[in-house]
């Protein structure tokens, strides 16, 4: 599993196939959808999964061609393209979209989940259905949140074991303000960028680390630069599929129901895709000569609280997080 990293190149292959494929063929729709990742990352293969169940249902009329390894651009990119119509769909995850719709920082609030197991709960229950319904003001319709299990900091210069470790040292987040907040409240130094920049500012010592989950550590080859894997397991912050609300208006209500009900199958799907991913990556890396500690999180937790003053802010949010630390 590769995700070529280095700067992200929009093929022109790609582009032709922006500029002349129409979605909306005479009676056959092919709805074109956007991923970071590369081709056989599990959240590619749970949109192409949500496309068979599609075209199964239809006899072939609608489907889904995904276009991975972030062909059509970046994801703070490819969400701009999905809200003005150019592109359908969108599977990214819920991080980037945290500047523009205001709920989806909730989920992307450090230790906020006891549990993977309580996150999926709670995302495949009411809560989820209100973050993803308040996409819609947006030009987006949140379909599905998919399993991105729990991401953990990585770094070129020293395993992270206490609080003193992280001092200094230069990280590179999501482009996301509150994940910004969050490596300042640790006492590091955040650099927002993109995904597929961040193999190259590692070798040349731009930054000295990052955070993600064991498939994306695994997937894009960071392990091969920041061998230093600490456990801190800081964020579980799905992903999520959505669709332009321009391509949405444009569908009947009876093709609207069936996306709705495939996206969630893809997501059932998605539970077996990544747990199987997990253990392929975990084993991989640490086959690959990763360097894999856990810590003691309490100091971690206790620091990180700040970021819930600084952006947990309306009534509905705070709401919110009392409702999801009830959830068992
Ligand atoms: C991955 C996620 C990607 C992307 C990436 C990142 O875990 O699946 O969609 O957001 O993290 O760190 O940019």
């Amino acid at each position: 599993m590769k995700r070529f990293p280095g700067k992200t190149l929009v093929s022109a292959a790609a582009l032709l196939a922006l500029s002349t494929l129409p979605s909306f063929a005479a009676d056959k729709i092919v709805l074109r959808s956007s991923d970071t990742h590369a081709a056989d990352y599990p959240t590619v293969k749970a949109v192409e999964y949500m496309s068979e169940v599609l075209s199964k249902e239809t006899n072939g009329r609608l489907s889904i061609k995904v276009f991975p390894a972030a062909q059509l651009g970046e994801e703070k990119d490819t969400i701009e393209q999905t809200q003005f119509g150019v592109l359908d769909m969108d599977r990214v995850n819920l991080v980037p979209l945290n500047n523009i719709i205001p709920l989806t920082q909730i989920p992307s609030l450090p230790f906020l989940f006891s549990s993977v197991d309580q996150a999926r709960r709670v995302l495949d229950g009411p809560i989820g259905d209100e973050i993803l319904d308040s996409f819609a003001d947006k030009g987006l319709i949140g379909l599905a949140f998919y399993d991105s299990g729990a991401r953990s900091f990585y770094n070129t210069v020293r395993p992270i074991k206490t609080l003193e470790d992280m001092k200094g040292l230069k990280i590179r987040v999501q482009q996301s303000d509150l994940m910004v907040g969050m490596i300042k409240a640790l006492g590091a130094n955040p650099t927002p960028m993109p995904f597929g920049e961040v193999y190259g500012a590692l070798q040349t010592g731009a930054i000295d680390g990052a955070e993600n989950n064991w498939p994306s550590y695994y997937s894009t080859r960071h392990f091969e630069v920041a061998k230093y894997y600490s456990l801190s397991e800081h964020l579980m912050t799905p992903e999520v599929l959505m669709m332009s609300k321009k391509t949405w208006d444009k569908m009947s209500k009876d093709d609207q129901k069936l996306i709705r009900a495939a996206a969630k199958k893809s997501a059932q799907k998605m539970h077996e895709l990544w747990e199987a991913q997990e253990k392929v990556a975990h084993d991989a890396v640490v086959k690959g000569g990763a360097q894999v500690n856990t810590l003691d999180k309490e100091p971690f937790i206790k620091a990180m609280s700040s970021v819930y003053d600084q952006y947990v802010t309306s009534p509905q949010m705070k709401d919110m997080i009392a409702r999801i630390r009830a959830t068992k």
